[in-house]
């Protein structure tokens, strides 16, 4: 089987999406999500005048060759627009064999470790009881996991809420960047007590998540997870910039509150050291910029050596394609730990076709061969790509933080 040819399909259907379609001889073709929020055009070109010129010709089932030929190959490494570009490409081959041999790809990733797949969704309020309320909505809609996400009293704009009462979007259609602004003492004084009325309100038995979002030192993290040992947390996420990993060991040293990281990593590299000294519980890396299924395989293994458990970045930021190909992951590996899933907006869902079940919280595979999702591309067209970007995030003194 040879690949005769490969484009880049830039759309919005409620959303920026890229897609890389990748077309054999055969008539077979495979679909892989190349979507970098915010920065969505450096890897659509970088596909398109670097990579898909040295995929023609290729044979599809040599995955493995063709990842090290990306990765090794172009002597330049890493990074996250060079990493979803693979990641996107990796998992469109893994679509095309899937197809192919006409089994679904997890089966060709180890076959099925579960009958089920656990998501955790997001619930988000301006203040603490309509938060409250949003976690109760999604109790009531069945879910078992909810990362739970409040506006901090006296805090204009915080992430994870939307102003609107609309799903959150938090990149804004724009030539620039919006700016939020950021309190952090005002944040710890108060999540401790959102969590702590949170847990009283709902059962012991619903799994609480919540995300930092990168804006903690590790001094303030270890407070912060110190103060929410009483609540359970299932995790917490991102406390301190993912980069600072030496960070971690002192949070580690100060509290059990089980900790997530991973979703802006793009290697096993930037994961080996907290793997390797146990200083996290869940890796979020995703399929899309983790470099595809087949180092995210490898990242799985080395894991699962040290009992640590996967919960792999799945926002609405991310299409479809790259949902279903976490769900495969997830299903063929014995430490699937949980999925992340906020939905998608109906226009989203109008282009992309997507054949998992979900219900009450858990997702089911279908037999569909290869990833089984598929994309109607004369109504991808008719939504055009319009430039966004995420906030950026500055202290109340104007001094620039994470967001
Ligand atoms: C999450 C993430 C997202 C990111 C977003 C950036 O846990 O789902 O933190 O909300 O902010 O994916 O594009
Ligand atoms: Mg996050």
């Amino acid at each position: 089987m040879k690949i005769i040819k490969a484009e880049v399909i830039v759309c919005a259907p409620g959303r920026n999406f890229v897609t890389i379609k990748i077309e054999t001889d055969q008539g077979i073709y495979g679909l892989g999500d190349a979507t970098l929020n915010g920065r969505e055009l450096a890897v659509a070109t970088y596909l398109e005048k670097h990579l898909i010129p040295c995929l023609i010709g290729r044979d599809p089932f040599d995955s493995e060759d063709i990842w090290h030929y990306f990765y090794r190959g172009v002597y330049w490494r890493r990074g996250a627009v060079n990493m979803t570009a693979i990641g996107a490409i990796d998992m469109a081959l893994w679509d095309i064999k899937g197809k192919a041999l006409d089994v679904p790809v997890y089966k060709l990733l180890g076959g099925k470790s579960r009958q089920k797949l656990m998501a955790y969704t997001h619930a988000q309020g301006r203040d603490m009881e309509e938060t409250i309320d949003k976690v109760a909505e999604k109790v009531a809609q069945g879910y078992q996991a909810v990362r739970v996400q409040s506006g901090v009293p006296g805090m204009k704009d915080i992430y994870g809420i939307s102003n609107d009462k609309k799903s959150y979007e938090p990149a804004i259609i724009g030539q620039k960047p919006i700016e939020e602004s950021w309190n952090t003492s005002k944040y710890l004084n108060y999540i401790p007590k959102l969590f702590s009325k949170v847990r009283e309100t709902f059962s012991d038995d619903l799994h609480l998540l919540h995300d930092a979002h990168h804006r903690l030192t590790p001094i303030e993290a270890a407070r912060l997870g110190k103060e929410l040992e009483p609540f359970n947390l299932f995790w917490l996420e991102d406390t301190i910039p993912a980069e600072l990993q030496e960070g971690f060991k002192l949070l580690r040293q100060h509290t059990s509150t089980p900790l997530a990281v991973g979703e802006i990593f793009n290697t096993i590299y930037d994961c080996q050291d907290l793997i390797t000294n146990q200083l996290i519980d869940y890796i979020r890396m995703t399929i899309a910029h983790g470099g595809g299924i087949t180092p995210m395989l490898k990242i799985a293994s080395l894991a699962g050596l040290y009992h640590i458990k996967t919960g792999c970045h799945g926002p609405s930021d991310l299409s479809p394609i790259n949902l279903a190909a976490c769900l495969h992951f997830g299903t063929a590996i014995n430490n699937f730990g949980i999925q992340e899933y906020m939905g998608y907006a109906d226009l989203t869902m109008e282009v992309f076709k997507f054949s998992h079940d979900f219900k009450n919280g858990f997702f089911t595979m279908s037999e569909a061969p290869g990833l089984g999702i598929d994309m109607d591309f004369e109504k991808a067209k008719k939504h055009q790509y319009k430039q966004a970007y995420l906030p950026v995030n500055r202290l109340e003194d104007g001094t620039l933080h994470s967001w």
